[in-house]
């Protein structure tokens, strides 16, 4: 093993997940061996770590959800279960080599600019200093797990966890569960407690548009076929590839996905029968405003009779339950909260300062906003990996996560090549690029569909999403055009 980097590497990664690890491997691949990555839990995985809840999986075809350049022959269902995606991390870490690099129980808590060095001053929580010339940001877009205030949250007598910070030692059996929220986790956890549990009363604030969820077992035949020929496997994953591509332009001229939203509701016909039921779980904002699901269980979940949907607002938590807007209590043993994840400054707590003393708070006051999700200017030398407007659409993250982190070796190869210490993104070019990226979100269907979802932040645009397709962005992120950012070197200044 070559000698690993001590307190000031060329690279500083935050997190392990699939982002972390994938820019690592690329760093390896590209001759850098001077990296570190700050992991604040014990193991790697990221959100695959975190969230365990009943049911966790995966709603992109598990053909696309490994990298490209290691491909997965193991999965055992054609949407992958929780554990065997965290396996897989598991094991590329260990292909790779990785595990001199990552420093566990070491969390990121401030990350200062240094301007006469041009490196970046990181400590963590824990008092170790790291003095990278670069960061990479790898902690992902989806891991503050978002807890609403209710009134009288803390009289509820039982235990109450959100769907992200599962509490195993809480036995569901025989109790009486509240879930509140009803997006991707609710709706998989709901059909997984719904036997175990006594009763179980989901709360819907907004119905979801849900497709069905082609899921099956891949068949051992199948995965014979991967292992002895990787052209098979890369005829499957190059369909679903196509499958996940094929519904963004909907987003943006919504009749085309016509056809998906006709299947959404013929689901809803067919697997609920009673009308009052299914007008309660009809969406009346456009197709594909809020992020489309992938469920076939959990409307039959919401047929058995130890299961109900409650769509009355809730009011506050009692000590014996949830009283909702109609003066009712409903009584509870246990609630799950499966109400998402802080998204719209998802930086919001961070101490990041940049250059001149100016901090991420400052420079995001009127919303987040980056070049190509990956750099924003007044932070040098500070990459992010799924930052502002680079996911979000129905593509998988591991397509967009490759194309970023190829961007960021190539940037971090055009300072090597050229002397530079620095390297920021043009003020102007950020403000161009965003003008451009709202002028197109603010015409689909996330933004003017008539919903409300964790795409937009409190100004009602669109911090999250890439307007176009994966093969847009990978095209447009394919080099990074040297003239968007001002390179120097502490003697060129
Ligand atoms: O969160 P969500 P999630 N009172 O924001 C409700 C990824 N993911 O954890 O729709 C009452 O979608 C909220 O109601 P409303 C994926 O990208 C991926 O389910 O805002 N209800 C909604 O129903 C996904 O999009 C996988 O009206 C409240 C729910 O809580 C993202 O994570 C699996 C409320 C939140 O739904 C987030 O999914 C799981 C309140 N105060 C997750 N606040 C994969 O398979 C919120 N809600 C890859």
């Amino acid at each position: 093993m070559d000698q690993v980097s001590g307190q000031d590497p060329n690279v500083l990664i935050v997190g392990t997940g699939l982002a972390g690890v994938g820019m690592a491997i690329k760093l390896l691949e590209a001759g850098e061996k001077n990296f570190v990555i700050l992991e604040k839990a014990d193991g790697v995985g990221g959100v695959w770590r975190e969230n365990t809840y009943p049911g966790c999986g995966c709603d992109i075809m598990s053909m696309m959800y490994s990298y490209s350049f290691a491909p997965n022959t193991d999965w055992t269902r054609m949407y992958a279960p929780q554990p065997e995606i965290l396996d897989y991390i598991r094991r590329v870490v260990k292909d790779y080599e990785l595990e001199p690099y990552i420093r566990f129980q070491s969390e990121a808590v401030s990350y200062e600019f240094d301007d006469t060095s041009d490196r970046w001053v990181v400590r963590t929580a824990d008092g170790d200093e790291y003095r990278p010339r670069a960061v990479v940001a790898a902690h992902g877009a989806l891991h503050v797990p978002n807890i609403p205030e209710f009134k009288g949250r803390d009289t509820f007598k039982g235990p109450v966890f959100h769907s992200a910070q599962w509490d195993h030692s809480v036995d569901l059996t025989g109790k009486r569960v509240a879930v509140i929220g009803t997006g991707s986790s609710g709706v998989q956890l709901v059909p997984q407690i719904a036997d175990a549990a006594a009763h179980v009363e989901v709360f819907q604030r907004t119905p979801h548009w849900v497709l069905p969820k082609l899921d099956r077992p891949v068949s051992t035949v199948e995965q014979r076929l991967f292992k002895a020929f990787p052209g098979a496997m890369k005829i499957y994953r190059n369909a679903a590839f196509w499958l996940h591509e094929a519904p963004v332009a909907g987003y943006f001229h919504p009749r085309l996905n016509t056809l998906l939203k006709w299947m959404s509701l013929h689901q809803l016909k067919k697997q609920v029968p009673d009308p009052e039921l299914r007008a309660k779980l009809t969406p009346s904002y456009t197709f594909g405003c809020k992020r489309i699901l992938f469920s076939s269980d959990f409307y039959p979940a919401l047929q058995r009779p130890d299961v109900s949907l409650v769509t009355e607002g809730v009011e506050e938590f009692t000590e014996a339950g949830i009283r909702t807007a109609d003066g009712e209590l409903h009584e509870a043993d246990v609630v799950v909260l499966g109400t998402g994840f802080a998204t719209g400054n998802r930086c919001a707590d961070e101490h990041i300062i940049g250059r001149d003393g100016l901090s991420i708070q400052q420079a995001w006051r009127d919303g987040m906003q980056a070049y190509y999700g990956m750099t924003v200017a007044g932070f040098p030398n500070f990459f992010m990996i799924m930052g502002p407007n680079s996911g979000g659409g129905a593509q998988s993250i591991l397509f967009l996560i490759e194309s970023q982190v190829r961007y960021i070796v190539q940037c971090l190869r055009m300072m090597e090549d050229r002397g530079s210490t620095r390297l920021e993104v043009r003020d102007e070019v950020q403000r161009e690029f965003n003008t451009w990226l709202h002028g197109k979100l603010d015409k689909s269907v996330w933004v003017s569909g008539g919903c409300h979802s964790w795409f937009l932040d409190h100004t009602g645009r669109n911090r999250q999403s890439w307007p176009g397709t994966g093969t847009s962005y990978w095209r447009a992120t394919r080099e990074p055009k040297a003239e968007a950012f001002e390179l120097s070197g502490a003697g060129q200044r």
